[in-house]
């Protein structure tokens, strides 16, 4: 048994062809769109000898690979690592690493914290704090669009609907793009993130504790499970755990992108502006264009086969999500951001049983941003050539130096 990068060894299936890429290459990521081109142009899959694993780019079989959770598993692992084979780095989420019916548990505990109630209370303070910050935005002139906007509204607003007591913005953003860098190959975005495990886990424990939080959030809500009886007191822990890791660095991505394609766009902007209602749609088509988590694996936990190709049991699957929406034979014009195209049925927050717990928070975090942008920034200038920052799970902007010109 020959291991690779965590998993196992395998021949390119028949049917398969050979491509020579490595797809957590800092210039791919930070340039994906040619490389999501190619993949598709390949076929169902695409075999990196690299790293010994298929790559699966189009729209059907991404699909097909990411709802069937049986025979495409979570518990070996969404990143390269096969937990059969390899020890995580950290104990694994009871929620995005773990099948059914284990799974079934933790996704009904932390939608109850996510229902619709809570939400809507939510979504007032959201509106608020976005338009606070846009108003402070337009008045400070040139701004940086990551820093002094899209990791500022989630680290603001998210940890306090947890119930955070001490919530360090730096350490949450950090601990999340160490779990999406760590869901790559062992290369240098990986390793740079895991050089501080030690202290990041010891702070991410921590903040996960009962006496941690609040009694009025979403982590409270997590811990009343403890209380009466379905989970323990550990269980709880990790779901507040996966809020942490899932919810902050994926959606300071969305307001990065969804700026970029307002930008690139402009007339995806005006229409914008002259509907604010568009919001919703807005950001279905951002996720859809600028998918921010770009690529998941799944395992096949027996031999299989899809689009007649044959699958042996341990193959590690490279579904790239922001590919597949972008697919041509799914989507008409998929290269052009039409913020009143139809997107329903975009990959970006997965689909099946793994899609995304989160959505509806995400959701309504940026209708806040994008709605208020929309009734109050006149033209976004674009200040300095904006700069991606590689991750290998994660596509989102290192620094875009912007202008709000408002009314
Ligand atoms: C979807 C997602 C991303 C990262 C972490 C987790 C989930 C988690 O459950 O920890």
């Amino acid at each position: 048994m020959d291991i690779i990068e965590g998993h196992l060894k395998i021949n390119p299936p028949k049917g398969v062809p050979v491509w020579d890429i490595d797809p957590y290459d800092p210039a791919i990521l930070t340039n994906p769109m040619p490389y999501y081109a190619e993949l598709r142009s390949k076929g169902a899959f695409a075999y990196i000898p690299k790293y010994s694993m298929l790559a699966c780019g189009r729209y059907a079989e991404t699909k097909e690979v990411f709802s069937d959770w049986q025979r495409f598993v979570s518990s070996r692992g969404v990143g390269l690592d096969d937990f059969k084979y390899t020890t995580p780095w950290r104990p694994p989420s009871l929620v995005l690493e773990v099948d059914p019916p284990y799974h079934s548990m933790s996704k009904k505990i932390l939608m109850r914290a996510l229902a619709p109630k809570p939400v809507a209370q939510l979504m007032e303070q959201f509106r608020f704090f976005a338009e606070i910050l846009i108003d402070a935005l337009i008045a400070k002139g040139t701004f940086d669009a990551v820093s002094d906007f899209a990791e500022i509204f989630p680290t603001t607003i998210f940890p306090a609907a947890v119930g955070m007591q001490d919530p360090n913005r730096r350490h949450l953003l950090d601990y999340g793009a160490m779990v999406f860098n760590s869901m790559g190959p062992n290369n240098d975005l990986r390793k740079k993130s895991l050089d501080r495990v030690s202290a990041l886990t010891q702070w991410i424990n921590t903040a996960c504790g009962r006496d941690k939080l609040e009694a009025n959030g979403f982590g409270a809500v997590i811990y009343a499970a403890a209380d009466n009886g379905e989970i323990s007191e550990d269980e709880a822990s990790k779901l507040v755990r996966s809020f942490l890791s899932a919810g902050l660095d994926t959606t300071v991505s969305s307001i990065g992108n969804a700026l970029w394609c307002l930008i690139q766009f402009p007339d995806a902007f005006e229409a914008l502006k002259a509907e604010p209602r568009l919001a919703r749609p807005c950001f279905e088509e951002v996720l859809r264009y600028t998918s921010p988590v770009h690529s998941f694996c799944r395992t096949a936990n027996e031999d299989t086969e899809v689009s007649g190709i044959e699958l042996k049991e341990g193959t590690k699957i490279l579904c790239v999500l922001g590919s597949a929406n972008l697919d041509e034979s799914h989507w008409k014009d998929p290269h052009i951001f039409d913020i009143k195209r139809m997107t329903w049925g975009h990959l970006a927050f997965g689909v099946g049983i793994h899609s995304c717990v989160g959505q509806v928070l995400a959701r309504a975090e940026m209708e806040a941003v994008l709605t208020a942008i929309a009734q109050k920034v006149k033209r976004i200038e674009l200040i300095e050539k904006p700069v991606w920052r590689p991750n290998n799970a994660m596509h989102a902007l290192e620094s875009m130096r912007i202008r709000f010109h408002g009314h």
